[in-house]
């Protein structure tokens, strides 16, 4: 498929802030186009203690080598999840970043007056001659609820490399959250969210997207870290990815981030035997 970087004349850009930038200004050009760039919010030693922790996981992370054009995930691939399990740096310094919490509250909370919670954690390298993925939404799960619906998911993806549109950038669809659910997206349309090392970037449950075609010789790698509002299942099962041990050891906010906390009269449990 051919994506166009300016994209089409009424095609909104992707909005695009530095780290300076006011989280509420950010909050609000992801409300309106579905997605968001902010750049410079995650320095190289971050990055470094993240890749680090990541490594050997990475290493022994099956490398999808051939492409199966029917698969949601297209080969040439890495993906790890468990990140709270495997990335004490992801967990204490990208789950609940700052930036993230006012994104959330800003677009979750309204809708989930307990709470939200991550819904997915996951590591994604994209190598050299991997496909376009399809593009989806991250909401398809909850397709149940007609539109339009309260938003049920938050999406942001940290570069840990330069995303560009021959490495697998992500592509996005500015726009496409408030579209019907059978609108296809058009060349003009879709847009590949170029960032830096050290950038995230933010899109709506509803925001149509996809990693993008690798035809660099690089590979991208970013970290997935998405929020759900805490009435719904999580995508990804936290009570099982992450071991007993290490979720003692969490301070209760972040707990409770990590769907470790009744909501409402939901999840609840007996602390002798929990
Ligand atoms: O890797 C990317 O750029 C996007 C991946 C994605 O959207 C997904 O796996 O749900
Ligand atoms: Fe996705």
């Amino acid at each position: 498929m051919a994506i166009s970087l300016a994209g089409g004349e009424d095609q909104m850009p992707i909005p695009q802030f530095s780290a300076g930038a006011s989280s509420g200004d950010v909050a609000q050009a992801l409300g309106e186009a579905g997605c968001a760039v902010v750049t410079g919010v995650m320095d190289a030693e971050l990055r470094q203690s993240i890749a680090d922790e990541l490594a050997p996981h990475m290493a022994k992370a099956r490398l999808i080598e051939e492409d199966d054009p029917t698969k949601f995930y297209p080969g040439h691939t890495r993906r790890v999840s468990a990140l709270v399990a495997r990335s004490p740096s992801i967990t204490d310094r990208l789950v609940p970043h700052p930036l993230s919490r006012q994104v959330c509250d800003t677009h979750l909370r309204p809708n989930c007056e307990h709470g939200y919670q991550l819904h997915v954690s996951a590591a994604v390298e994209i190598g050299p001659g991997a496909r376009e993925q399809v593009l989806h939404r991250e909401e398809s799960s909850f397709t149940f609820f007609p539109l339009p619906r309260p938003n049920i998911i938050v999406a942001s993806m940290w570069a840990m490399t330069e995303f560009r549109a021959d490495n697998g950038g992500t592509l996005l669809v500015p726009g496409s959250h408030k579209w019907p659910a059978d609108r296809k997206a058009g060349p003009d349309e879709i847009l590949s969210a170029e960032m830096p090392a050290g950038a995230v970037l933010f899109w709506m449950g509803g925001t149509l997207h996809g990693a993008g075609a690798n035809t660099s010789r690089d590979w991208r790698y970013g970290v997935i870290l998405t929020y759900s509002l805490g009435w719904v299942r999580q995508e990804e099962n936290q009570y099982l990815n992450v071991p007993r041990e290490r979720m003692a050891e969490l301070s209760p906010e972040l707990r409770r981030l990590l769907g470790f906390d009744m909501y409402a009269a939901l999840g609840f449990y007996d602390p002798r035997v929990a």
